[in-house]
């Protein structure tokens, strides 16, 4: 895999066809794509927007356009041309022929970003399963070389022989990163059945890439009381427990950052730390305040949830890096989001502030309920995990019972369910 390295000189190109629906704007596009590449700590030499009725086949853009680029990226003295497009193998080889400069994709800048900001065990073995999976098509057919993959520009690959032999190489390994996935998803699921039983809350970060997710757990870890982790120790460094003000107890997980126009294999990639989300009882939704594009980034992480069908979750929204902002931009946030909560991870502003939202809204008014569900009804608890606040699930010989909080409307659905509910007071 190509690896962008910090402080490379970028030439980028944004190519805009006539086919493709897209209610964002050109400028949209271009800004969406220019935070992404400079969060990687890349430096942005020019952008190129190119507009054409259709993909050409063999390169993408036209030929003359290609020859345009080769001769800026010289002038310019840039190192690398990342495409704001998903390029086929033998488009970005030819590219590179006229270019003579290492060319890269969306696909192939977003695996980027993962990699570098993938701190765990799991987050690090499912970017590299996706890198994989990505590459691995791009080794069929003849003349492909994988060293041409790996390593500087015009260095000539292997032949065919060495190719089967790299490609099995890339099967077992995919595999076996699978099984360990897998491990992991086991491991957590033990986990996630004593957090129910102890009646532990968790609270889960949700939100575009560079939204300082990461950022603001630290934050909220350091000011909060300290706590005992040795109950929970988890594979995955970024679930910390936190106390809130008053002694109670919350969990806070950190998740990969979402994108716009993220590759299908890569969701896959990330779905079950994604499928974790469904565990949580509250998710922060965390924005770059500073983003001049947040209210489209909003958009597609809201899209996103509701994909994962996490849309009518308990949802805390967060405005982040209001360190960044002036006066008059964080006064028109407040007036457009009048029910986000603003802080800076970083200069720690407002964390109490969200500490104490995140207890109200853990115990917000909701009903709490004692739940039997049959083992013959078990997809009601699909529905009390997404809808509800689980607090407590106990397994009985023939059913289970849930201790939950909710919300009338969602209790009305359930009662003509076949589950036996009674009101309780968990207090
Ligand atoms: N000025 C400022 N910068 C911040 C703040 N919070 C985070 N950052 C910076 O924003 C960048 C991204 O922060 P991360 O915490 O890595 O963002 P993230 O949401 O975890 O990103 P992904 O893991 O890709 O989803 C880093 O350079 C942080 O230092 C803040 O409150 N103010
Ligand atoms: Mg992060």
């Amino acid at each position: 895999m190509y690896e962008t390295k910090k402080n490379e000189r970028a030439l980028l190109v944004v190519v805009k066809l006539d086919s493709e629906k897209d209610d964002w704007r050109i400028e949209d596009l271009v800004e969406e794509f220019r935070n992404l590449v400079l969060s990687i700590g890349i430096d942005v030499v020019d952008i190129e927007i190119v507009k054409r009725k259709e993909i050409n086949p063999a390169l993408y853009i036209g030929k003359g356009k290609a020859y345009e680029l080769a001769q800026l990226a010289q002038e310019k003295n840039v190192d690398v041309v990342i495409f704001n497009n998903d390029l086929k193998f033998s488009q970005q080889r030819n590219l590179e022929d006229i270019l003579e400069i290492k060319t890269i994709d969306r696909t192939q800048l977003i695996l980027d970003i993962f990699s570098n900001h993938a701190h765990t065990r799991a987050g690090a073995l499912q970017v590299e399963l996706a890198q994989l999976e990505y590459l691995l098509p791009r080794l069929k057919g003849k003349g492909i070389m994988l060293s041409r993959l790996g390593g500087g520009i015009g260095t000539r690959g292997p032949g065919e022989k060495k190719l089967e032999t790299d490609r099995r190489h890339i099967v077992e390994r995919i595999s076996k990163l699978k099984s360990e996935l897998d491990d992991l998803r086991k491991y957590r699921e033990i986990q996630r059945k004593k957090r129910e039983k102890e009646g532990i809350r968790v609270c889960s970060l949700v939100g575009y890439t560079n939204a300082g997710k990461s950022t603001l757990i630290n934050s909220l870890t350091n000011s909060a009381q300290k706590t005992s982790d040795s109950l929970f120790t988890t594979l995955d460094p970024l679930s910390r427990i936190i106390e809130l003000p008053d002694n109670f107890k919350v969990i806070i997980t950190d998740t990969v950052g979402f994108i716009y126009k993220l590759p299908p294999h890569l969701i896959e990639a990330f779905k079950a730390t994604l499928e974790e989300l469904n565990y949580a009882n509250v998710l922060i939704h965390v924005v770059d305040a500073s983003n001049k594009n947040l209210d489209k980034l909003i958009g597609v992480v809201n899209s996103i949830l509701k994909d994962l069908k996490l849309e009518n979750k308990p949802t805390i929204l967060v405005f982040n890096k209001i360190d960044k902002l002036e006066e008059f931009e964080y006064e028109r946030l407040k007036e457009l989001y009048p029910q986000a909560i603003f802080v800076s991870a970083l200069k720690k502003i407002n964390l109490e502030i969200l500490l104490s939202k995140i207890r109200e809204s853990i115990s917000l008014k909701l009903k709490d309920v004692l739940v039997r569900v049959p083992f013959s009804s078990m997809n009601v608890l699909d529905y009390l995990y997404n809808n509800s606040e689980v607090i407590k699930v106990e397994y009985g010989a023939e059913e289970v019972v849930v201790f939950l909080r909710i919300e009338d409307k969602h209790l009305a659905y359930l009662k003509n369910k076949i589950v036996y509910i009674e009101e309780i007071n968990f207090s």
